[in-house]
């Protein structure tokens, strides 16, 4: 077994996730003052450093996905964040994609960008305790997209990272992500996903990526949020297995999804479905961010010294979607 391989399904492995820690600090202001929180370089660390300590670490979160400016902080016990997460059995992951930018040639589409420079950036990682990356390409759907030229061009840029990444002896995580915003049915969603998906992977085998080390963290087959159409999770769950089956090579190790906007519960349930009716090979596991955070993060914000409380929500999360991780997840589990 190769070592990318071995890292990949260490990160996955018994229902293990990742938690996606890794928004820029644009984002992370955003969901702190949503709950009236100021966004200090302190009070993101703490939020941070009280889940990366939290008891379910080590059963559930096999990797997480930090932000440049996390893994380079120290702890309130003067440790490095990324020996934090190792110290728990965890693998300290990092986000090198600098941003979705206006696609030239298409300026009402996005692509991803971060390729300069990146080749020192992932051995200045590697050397801070870094064992895995991400990078996202985001598309929307509407009536002209996403565009072959924004479906071609971040697939050429995920390979291109891909490559590089692997050059570094670290796992990449690629992640194109069909959002949920608009009012496309989920079929829309499903022909879109298919061929990303597939132009991803034509372009990731032209660049000699080794399969078997990489983790792909796609999107669920959903509605969009302001559409009429109202899909049963069993209905999400065998649109999203039929897709992948349809679209992703049989030897890449695992799947992780994005949550993407749902909420906890629904992320959790339809990840739970997933594994209930997964007819593939892949392990099918969560990389979520706002669906492993939000309630730790609400609770948190009403008394920021209350670190105990706020591991125990957080704790609660991550356990109930490693039961989903493994198809052993139901509704009674959450009171
Ligand atoms: C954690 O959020 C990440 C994006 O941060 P920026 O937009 O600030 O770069 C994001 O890539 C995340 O890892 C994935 O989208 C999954 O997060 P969700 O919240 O969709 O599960």
């Amino acid at each position: 077994m190769s070592e990318l391989n071995n890292i990949a399904l260490k990160i996955l492995e018994n229902g293990k996730g990742i938690l996606a820690a890794d928004e820029s600090t644009g984002t992370m202001t955003k969901r702190l003052e949503s709950v009236n929180v100021p966004s200090t370089p302190e009070n993101r660390l703490l939020f941070r450093e009280t889940l990366f300590s939290a008891s379910s670490m080590t059963e559930c979160i096999g990797g997480v996905i930090l932000y440049d400016e996390t893994i380079k902080q120290n702890t309130s016990k003067k440790n490095k964040i990324p020996e934090l997460i190792s110290n728990v059995g965890s693998i300290p992951g990092i986000k090198v994609d600098t941003g979705a930018k206006v696609l030239a040639g298409s300026p009402e589409e996005k692509i991803t960008e971060g390729l300069d420079g990146l080749r020192e950036r992932l051995k200045e990682y590697y050397k801070l305790g870094a064992r895995f990356t991400k990078w996202r390409g985001v598309y929307s759907i509407t009536k002209d997209y996403p565009s072959k030229l924004s479906i071609q061009a971040n697939a050429h840029a995920l390979a291109r990272y891909s490559a590089l990444v692997q050059e570094c002896n670290m796992v990449p995580i690629v992640e194109p992500e069909v959002l949920m915003d608009g009012d496309h049915t989920a079929k829309d969603c499903y022909e879109k996903t298919s061929e990303v998906i597939k132009k991803c992977f034509e372009e990731l085998i032209l660049h000699q990526i080794d399969l078997k080390g990489i983790i792909l963290k796609p999107n669920m087959i959903l509605a969009g949020n302001k559409s009429k159409e109202k899909l049963s999770n069993d209905e999400v769950a065998k649109l999203t297995l039929d897709c992948l089956k349809n679209s992703v090579p049989s030897e890449i190790p695992g799947i992780a999804f994005l949550s993407g906007g749902q909420s906890e519960i629904e992320a959790t349930k339809n990840l739970d479905l997933i594994n209930k009716h997964n007819n593939t090979n892949f392990i099918m596991s969560y990389s979520y961010g706002r669906a492993l955070q939000q309630s730790a993060l609400k609770f948190w914000s009403k008394d920021t010294n209350n670190l105990v409380g706020t591991q125990k929500v957080f704790n609660h999360r991550a356990k109930m979607n490693t039961l989903a991780a493994q198809g052993k997840w139901s509704k009674d589990l959450e009171n």
